[in-house]
């Protein structure tokens, strides 16, 4: 008998994986966490049936989240993560040396446990004696910091269940009071492509833009989420994500990266025209 993992990215769309075997279902008490084993991305991991990551396009999406703000500003020494319990934002963070401290705030201890146990080559930026780990809600977190970071990144599940308060506008403005004069704001920002993901989408951005100067989109291609067609925005202080990018600085690192590269930093900001419609 077959099995296979079945998530609806629309109403009218599924989207399905073979499955070997469940590895892991528990619930805590903020959402429910499943693990299982496939033939063709690996050992992939949901939180309330949802995708968040596999082990073979996990890649993309923490390419993108971490390299695009780190490329555009040098100077980052102080960064906080939301959410991000699988560790692949903090994995990519720990690479650059320059970095001084990385807060994490997860709101679901087991989340952290569960990946620890399961995807080791995602946790391994955790045992980096510059990573602290708070598991609070990162909205607390962030209304009593002021001019505290240079870099906050939203590694968020959507806006539905623990994540939405990561959506909102009293958060984002939180955040821009948490960000030092330069400060950078990236969060994973929902796909423009099927209706309830692309409204989710817009009212985040349209959000964003009343707290920030600088706020734009930018998009990556993630097979297994819904439609593959996914978006992270940037917004900002000062810093433009692509007239600001030193690409030869960044070349000169020598980061060995299996999705990043300048050439997509800057072509990633350049958008389709139903997406720039929708913003
Ligand atoms: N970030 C999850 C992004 C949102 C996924 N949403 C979805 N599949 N509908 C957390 C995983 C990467 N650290």
């Amino acid at each position: 008998m077959e099995l296979w993992y079945t998530e609806d990215h629309s109403r009218g769309a599924k989207f399905s994986l073979k499955v070997e075997k469940q590895l892991y279902s528990g619930k805590s008490d903020f959402q429910r966490i499943d693990v299982f084993e496939t033939e063709e991305f690996g050992k992939f991991f949901t939180l309330d049936g949802l995708v968040m990551i596999t082990e073979k396009d996990e890649f993309i999406y923490h390419d993108m989240i971490v390299h695009v703000p780190m490329a555009t500003n040098p100077k980052i020494r102080k960064v906080l993560v939301i959410g991000a319990g699988d560790g692949g934002t903090v994995r990519e963070l720990v690479r650059y040396p320059e970095i001084e401290s990385i807060d994490m705030v997860e709101i679901d201890e087991l989340v952290v446990e569960v990946c620890k146990a399961y995807f080791p080559k995602s946790t391994s930026g955790f045992a980096d004696p510059r990573v602290t780990l708070y598991f609070e809600d990162g909205l607390k977190f962030v209304q009593e910091k002021v001019d505290a970071y240079d870099l906050i990144i939203v590694d968020s599940t959507d806006p539905i269940g623990p994540g939405e308060g990561l959506f909102t506008r009293e958060f984002y403005q939180n955040c821009h009071r948490a960000l030092t004069k330069d400060g950078i704001l990236v969060n994973q920002h929902e796909s423009p492509f099927y209706d309830h993901y692309a409204k989710a989408m817009q009212r985040a951005h349209q959000r964003i833009r009343e707290s920030f100067p600088i706020a734009k989109v930018y998009q990556v291609h993630i097979p297994t989420y819904a439609s593959g067609h996914w978006l992270f925005g940037f917004a900002s202080k000062t810093f433009d994500p692509v007239a600001d990018l030193d690409a030869h600085a960044w070349n000169q690192r020598g980061l060995e990266t299996g999705y990043y590269n300048t050439d997509i930093h800057q072509g990633a900001f350049a958008l389709p025209n139903y997406v720039k419609k929708l913003l």
